[in-house]
């Protein structure tokens, strides 16, 4: 596999470098912001996906794509516009261009972020964004499915709940993806055989978790993590019980 990984300076990227470079995946690494390389057998390209030039130098003889690049919060709508939406399209189109296989995008719960917290949810419930950032990744999952439909691009959408190496409050207790489960989740995106485009839930085996994985076991994701093992450390701290599904991004 040659593979890309985009907003690689990012959170999650910075935990699946050398992660998935010790399985022995040879990256190009992708941010806008400058990074520096975890190993020889990173390659760094620093840019801005909105500039097809740079898309263009980063997916040079790539098979798969994984694309965590953009704004990762609420933020003012043209900010949104231009990195989630502009420079996905542009990523999509490049995808395109070069031949890619498969991309893997981040997508959030914050698609659904408006649904009370407790509910049980499917992937087929219906779309409850809770802001701007969340109507994004919509966007991002639809552009997805399109690129498959249109240009065979397979396609994996990851709605990660709270990727953190520990959960930290008590919304994490359902939301949380430990760092193992989120390696193992990516790498099994990149890798399993798909019929074209499956999104799945990106969250660990908690006790209290609110989504149905039964997609992401159908790639071969089986979570090893469990926030419940953090409980009463969390319940000790006694943070808020948030509404919604989305928390803080709900009520702001
Ligand atoms: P982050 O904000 O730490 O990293 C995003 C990276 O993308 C940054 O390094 C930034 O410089 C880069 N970037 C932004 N716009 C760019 C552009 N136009 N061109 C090139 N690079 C650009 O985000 P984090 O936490 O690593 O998340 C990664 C992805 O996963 C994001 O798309 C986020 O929305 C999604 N996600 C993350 C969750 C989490 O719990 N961390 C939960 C749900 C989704
Ligand atoms: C996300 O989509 C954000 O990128 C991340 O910063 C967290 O807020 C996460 O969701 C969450 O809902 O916990």
């Amino acid at each position: 596999m040659s593979l890309v990984l985009t907003g690689a300076g990012g959170q999650l990227g910075r935990v699946l470098r050398p992660r998935l470079l010790a399985r022995g995946i040879p990256l190009r690494a992708v941010d806008i912001s400058p990074i520096t390389p975890v190993d020889p057998r990173e390659t760094i390209v620093i840019g801005d996906l909105r500039d097809a030039g740079v898309v263009d130098e980063a997916l040079e003889g790539a098979t798969a794509v994984l694309h965590l690049a953009g704004t990762s919060v609420e933020r003012p709508l043209p900010e949104i516009i231009e990195n989630n939406l502009v420079a996905l399209h542009a990523l999509y189109e490049g995808a395109r261009r070069h031949g890619v296989g498969r991309v893997v995008f981040a997508s959030s719960n914050h698609t659904i972020g408006m649904y009370p917290a407790g509910q049980k949810l499917r992937l087929s419930d219906p779309y409850r964004p809770d802001g701007f950032y969340g109507i994004s990744k919509i966007w991002g999952e639809a552009i997805g499915r399109l690129y498959r439909d249109k240009y065979g691009i397979e396609g994996v959408a990851l709605r990660i709940g709270s990727a953190l190496t520990r959960p930290t409050e008590p919304r994490h207790l359902a939301t949380w993806l430990g760092d193992d489960d989120l390696e193992q989740l990516v790498v099994q995106s990149l890798t399993a055989p798909i019929s074209g485009y499956q999104p799945v839930w990106g969250v660990s085996a908690n006790t209290r978790g609110w989504w149905d994985n039964g997609e992401a076991a159908e790639l071969g994701y089986q979570p090893s993590q469990n926030a419940e093992d953090f409980a009463a450390e969390i319940m000790k701290t006694g943070g808020r019980d948030w509404v919604f599904q989305g928390g803080s991004f709900a009520e702001d």
